[in-house]
């Protein structure tokens, strides 16, 4: 008989491992056929959100090489003995422009190197089918998603991917952080109209055309990679009351409703009445198909997926609306939390919390893809190999690791872990290298200058210990 109050225990197969992004870690952005994406008029992050033409100063066009360097890369993940290795696939490598009627054959077999490294060193792939890399025409020729003509581009790549790599990639992502589109509407939607030009109406159509594409893709798995398993992808921030007020409270649930609205639809197939009525309010007209609704009704995901770095708070006082950094968005400040140094407020707990929510909410598999601390850090040499000793970051993927084993315990069904940036890449906010969250060093620096040398730091040995003891040892 199993003992239920024993210690959490992550079960067997759990799938841990580290993600990363084309645009923030290939480089080589006009190489092998690659076409421009969106990322690469973006040399400042989200801070500006576009240059007119791609600059040489934009850390993005070598990134950490992993394009040249990917063998060695994941032998090391390999070396940490990771299960999964979550990547997403540029679009632009696989149709340049994004509009045309056959793919790159160079972009093709670049991923298919890639996965059968992965596949050598018994490394699951998890596939991110858009990561915030847009080819750069769809954005200045069709205002990107807010175009439909999106869904028609979208389903032709993402055929193309299944046709080519169904039989060897189990899990699929549709569209990172998919309700980021609100907030960046250039990084994640390729919507080229200015964000304060933008209506309402125009915004929510994009993020239509997005839900109706992401329902299609699962459509197209089910016929061409029937093995596979389709998930959405969230980026989630739990929604606490600021105080006990019960319009705080409600405020609360308002707010958590825009992120949660994304799993609601992928789950449920349809809009909830809240969504809707938040739309009306904002004098939001939608044009919805009868087909639309039907894809979406008949194509719901298998798991859903999230990020999760930290929480925030909700308050009807204006006065006490002290507002927070956070990840694309912020929100009101909790006073009870330390914030990490670009002021991401950091909360364990905010993880099992969302976990159980989840789970408790959609009974569907959860997979977090997407967690840890991004730092500056620093190389020193100890017993004369060159290191960082990121206690701080052990201490932080420690904590949230404890409550993921919580979660397990409390019940919820959890597919796997993979952290942010497992080696480190270029920042999606704030396009620089200094924001480390790597267990790997990549020696290259803001300026661009650096020999890209990989060097393995203090939390490198921690993870690869969490994983061979497959959570025992934290
Ligand atoms: C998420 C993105 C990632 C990643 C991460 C960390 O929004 O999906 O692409 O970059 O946040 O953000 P940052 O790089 O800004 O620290």
């Amino acid at each position: 008989m199993s003992d239920i109050t024993a210690s959490p225990v992550f079960p067997e197969g759990f799938l841990w491992g580290g993600a990363t992004a084309a645009n923030q870690v290939e480089g080589a952005y006009i190489e092998g056929g690659k076409g421009l994406s969106i990322q690469d008029v973006m040399p400042n992050g989200i801070l500006t959100p576009r240059a007119d033409a791609p600059t040489d100063d934009n850390l993005k066009q070598v990134a950490i090489d992993f394009y040249h360097r990917y063998a060695e890369d994941i032998a090391l993940f390999a070396e940490m003995g990771f299960g999964v290795y979550r990547f997403s696939i540029a679009w632009s490598r696989i149709f340049p422009q994004g509009d045309e009627s056959e793919p790159n054959e160079e972009g093709l077999a670049f991923y298919d190197r890639v996965l059968d490294e992965l596949e050598r060193h018994g490394i699951q792939p998890l596939v991110t089918i858009s990561h915030y890399e847009t080819p750069l025409h769809l954005a200045e020729q069709y205002d990107g998603w807010a175009s439909r003509e999106l869904i028609g581009f979208y389903e032709r790549y993402v055929r193309t991917l299944f046709t080519r790599y169904g039989a060897r990639v189990k899990y699929w992502l549709t569209f990172n952080e998919i309700n980021s589109v609100l907030h960046a509407p250039f990084m994640s939607g390729g919507i080229n109209t200015p964000k304060d030009q933008l209506s309402r109406t125009d915004l929510y159509q994009a993020v239509h055309h997005e839900l109706v594409a992401s329902a299609l893709a699962t459509k197209i798995a089910r016929e061409l990679a029937p093995d596979a398993q389709i998930g959405c992808m969230v980026l989630s921030m739990p929604v606490y009351p600021l105080t006990p007020d019960p319009d705080d409270v409600f405020a609360a649930l308002t707010t958590d409703r825009t992120n949660l609205a994304f799993g609601d639809i992928h789950v449920r197939g349809e809009y909830p009445g809240y969504y809707l009525r938040s739309l009306r309010e904002q004098g939001v007209e939608l044009a919805i198909t009868d087909e639309d609704r039907g894809l979406l009704k008949e194509n719901t995901v298998d798991f859903v997926s999230f990020s999760y770095y930290s929480s925030i708070c909700e308050t009807v006082d204006p006065d006490k609306r002290d507002m927070g950094e956070g990840n694309l968005f912020g929100g009101v400040r909790n006073p009870t939390l330390k914030a990490s140094e670009w002021g991401w407020q950091i909360d364990p707990v905010g993880l099992r919390l969302a976990l159980n929510s989840f789970w408790d909410r959609w009974q569907k598999p959860l997979f977090i893809v997407e967690n840890g601390l991004g730092a500056k850090d620093e190389l020193v040499e100890v017993d004369g190999v060159p290191t960082v000793v990121d206690d701080y970051r052990i201490a932080y993927l420690q904590a949230h690791l404890e409550q993921v084993g919580e979660a397990i315990a409390d019940g919820v069904d959890l597919l796997g872990y993979t952290t942010w940036g497992c080696i480190d890449l270029v920042s999606a906010s704030t396009a620089q290298l200094s924001k480390r969250y790597g267990f790997i060093y990549v020696d290259r620096n803001d300026d661009g200058s650096g020999s890209l040398t990989r060097y393995r730091k203090k939390s490198f040995d921690w993870y690869a210990e969490v994983i061979r003891t497959n959570g025992a040892s934290l």
